[in-house]
């Protein structure tokens, strides 16, 4: 019987890249402050000259699924990120929003085989979203960390 499972001591050798949507930037800059935190201290070199992570802004979350995609087909990453805040008291096409990101994720994964993290908070309040983004918890940080695990598990099962 063969057992896979990501590991987190692989992330010297993964390729990362994390696509951020601006708005709300007050949320999505904390969720990647936190995301940058964890792949470091876990080897992965984030510093401004790294080859081995690479960050895409987008202006909404409507939009993290094109860059991911055209990221994904690249060939350059074995893991992307996607952060993004949707909060519902301030969105009246909040499920629209938040279906297309979600629903978009998930396809260029699963077309691509490059394992997407889907790391957009939606919330219904702005209050519940920085609690998630650094008030309480950083949500960003365990995004970071299910990136190591989905890209070693992937490179594991070949
Ligand atoms: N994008 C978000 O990421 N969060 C939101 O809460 C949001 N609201 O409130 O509308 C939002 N809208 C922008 C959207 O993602 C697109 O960027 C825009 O529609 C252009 O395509």
């Amino acid at each position: 019987m063969a057992i896979f499972e990501g590991r987190f001591t692989d992330a010297q050798s993964l390729r990362i890249g994390v696509v951020v949507a601006r708005f709300n930037d007050l949320v999505t800059s904390k969720l990647l402050s936190g995301c940058l935190d964890c792949l470091s201290r876990h080897g992965v070199d984030a510093t401004d000259t790294s080859s081995q992570l690479d960050v895409a802004w987008v202006p909404g979350s409507f939009e993290l699924p094109l860059v991911a995609q055209t990221m994904a087909r690249s060939g350059s990453y074995d893991v992307l990120i996607t952060l993004g805040a949707v909060i519902r008291g301030d969105t009246p096409h909040f499920d629209v929003v938040v279906a297309e990101a979600s629903k978009g994720v998930a396809s260029v994964a699963r077309d691509t085989a490059v394992p997407v993290i889907f790391g957009v908070l939606t919330t219904d309040t702005m209050q519940q979203a920085l609690e998630r983004a650094g008030i309480k918890n950083n949500l960003g940080w365990s995004y970071g960390l299910e990136a190591l695990e989905m890209g070693s598990l992937m490179k594991a099962l070949g």
